[in-house]
């Protein structure tokens, strides 16, 4: 599977496995005054701090020499240059070209994708300040005030994610909903409380075919027609895809689309047409910050040095805990509220796009590929699965998210928070020994059998990794450079497993069996082979929902 050079390389990281496992990282730190600056790196207003990770120079040294045998040098230049990477489905991968700001081409076959682009983001600035304005008005003339994102999957966790995050930057008088679940609640929820003269519909699938979207865009037409007729459409609905025709037989106009293309994943689209709720909820220009964010993490990721190189050497380390310590999980924990749903759009991000096992030469991996990914903000969670980071038998490397400075700057609010986060990383790596506890014990006036009773459970193992990230504050730039850092780190990793990072046949089989299910819920077809389980479960939902 690997080149006898890599096979070497790898081998070796083996080996250094081994002796680093006795290591511990609270004695590094300790004999290396210089530790966290050597291992730390800048890119303008974003601080990363990798030195709580289990490496020293010589592991470094070898990661980047297999990254270098894998010859992840060409292959960013190959995404950056429009190549057909993604060649299980023969498409460029170029969601690096929505936010290239440089007046340069970028060619897929021949020709200059840019002009398409920019033409789209001109169509986005004209209908997201019209809305705004109050220019583009519902079909009663009143102003659209609540804008609903109809998707799922990449036509909704990236919008619905960056809208919350970028809250503070909301136009005052206009709300953003996302229906995205096919279970009815999730339309109910959201009509409830919308009037229909000033509500604006975004259809957002790519594909224009997905069930769940159309679904839901069809229930939220109907309720809008049945208050206003039919003649409202048009000025209530709009579409975000690459599939002219269907839009047009959902029954939306062509100028109500905005089109994007096939050479942008659905999990790497909010910075196309997809984004267009963004630049309604926080403006144009800001949508063009956030933009402009992603591309300075782009021109970083394809013009720096492996060693200085953010999203390589995040990708890396996850690689050595991947592949060589066995974790197969990371969490992702921002200490801001405004960035809760951050660890929900990156498990598509990276799940969807690592979590395979076929190889690009068409072979099944002998090695772990993806890991799992899940988080929550910061500092519920300490209180919540936090124990299991601190004590339990996994061990969980992190990556802790924070702004210097709060957009809600009340009180102390914020110093607690920044002093949150750091205690943590601290006591996940530097722990209690047993001695230590003792000795805490011994000081809180405990009898010599309590300490002895209590030291074990008191104590932490420590040695466990994690990586802190610090902005100055949360805003439409910093947020486009950390999105862009998870998709470089991502397409990295992917490029060290040799596996397609751009693909998702994984989600194709459930989908298929539901359609041969549907009609047997719903009546008009008996007697289909299932296993047991799933034939009694069927036979059991009819009888109670009867
Ligand atoms: C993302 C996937 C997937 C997709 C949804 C919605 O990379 O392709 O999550 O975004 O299935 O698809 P449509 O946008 O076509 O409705």
């Amino acid at each position: 599977m690997f080149t006898k050079k890599e096979d070497k390389t790898w081998r070796h990281l083996q080996h250094l496995q081994d002796k680093f496992a006795k290591i511990r990282l609270r004695d590094l730190f300790a004999g290396d005054p210089l530790r966290a600056e050597k291992y730390s790196l800048q890119l303008e207003n974003m601080h990363v701090d990798y030195s709580k990770n289990l490496i020293n120079d010589e592991i470094m040294r070898h990661l980047f020499a297999l990254a270098r045998e894998r010859g992840l040098e060409d292959k960013i230049k190959a995404m950056f240059d429009g190549k057909k990477i993604n060649q299980t489905e023969n498409r460029a991968v170029l969601h690096i070209a929505l936010r290239h700001r440089q007046k340069t081409p970028i060619y897929v076959d021949g020709r200059d994708v840019m002009p398409q682009i920019n033409t789209v983001l001109e169509k986005i600035r004209d209908f997201s300040e019209a809305v705004r304005l109050g220019r583009f008005t519902g079909y009663t003339g009143k102003k659209l005030t609540d804008i609903v994102n109809i998707g799922i999957g990449g036509s909704d966790l990236g919008p619905f994610m960056a809208c919350e995050a970028l809250k503070p930057y909301w136009a005052k008088d206009i709300h953003c909903h996302f229906i995205s679940n096919i279970d009815g609640t999730a339309c109910a929820e959201v009509l409830n409380k919308l009037n229909p003269e000033t509500t604006l519909f975004i259809v957002a699938s790519k594909t224009f075919t997905t069930i769940e979207t159309l679904t839901n865009a069809k229930t939220c037409r109907h309720w809008l027609t049945e208050a206003l007729g039919e003649h409202a459409v048009a000025k209530h609905f709009v579409a975000l895809s690459t599939n002219k025709a269907e839009v047009e037989k959902f029954g939306i106009n062509a100028e109500n689309m905005f089109e994007f293309w096939d050479f942008v994943g659905g999990r790497y689209s909010m910075w196309s047409a997809i984004g267009l709720i963004i630049a309604i909820a926080i403006g144009y220009k800001n949508f063009e910050r956030l933009l402009e964010g992603a591309n300075a993490m782009d021109e970083h990721f394809a013009n720096t040095p492996l060693e200085q190189n953010i999203p390589v050497v995040l990708a890396l380390i996850g690689i050595w805990y991947n592949n060589f310590y066995n974790i197969h999980r990371y969490a992702v924990i921002p200490y801001d509220q405004y960035l809760q749903y951050l660890p929900a759009y990156l498990q598509q991000l990276d799940m969807e796009s690592n979590g395979k096992s076929v190889t690009l030469d068409n072979k099944f991996v002998n090695y772990a590929t993806g890991p799992v990914l899940f988080g929550g903000a910061g500092t519920n969670v300490q209180h919540s699965f936090f124990q299991l980071l601190h004590q339990g038998t996994e061990i969980v490397p992190i990556d802790f998210i924070i702004p210097a400075i709060s957009h809600n700057e009340i009180g102390n609010h914020h110093q607690i928070l920044l002093s949150n986060i750091l205690a943590q990383g601290e006591a996940l790596m530097h722990g209690k020994t047993e001695e230590e506890a003792a000795l805490e014990l011994e000081k809180a006036g405990k009898s010599k059998t309590e300490i002895a009773r209590l030291k074990k459970y008191k104590s932490f193992s420590g040695n466990r990794p994690s990586t802190t990230i610090i902005f100055k504050k949360i805003d439409p730039y910093a947020l486009g450079q950390l999105v862009a850092m998870y998709e470089h780190k991502v397409f990295t990793q992917g490029i060290i497993w040799n596996i397609n990072s751009f693909d998702q046949f994984g989600v194709e089989l459930g989908k298929q069996l539901a359609l041969n299910i549907l009609p047997e819920i719903e009546g008009t077809a008996f007697g289909v082979e299932h296993d047991s389980s799933t034939a009694a479960l069927i036979n059991y939902i009819k009888k109670i929902r009867k």
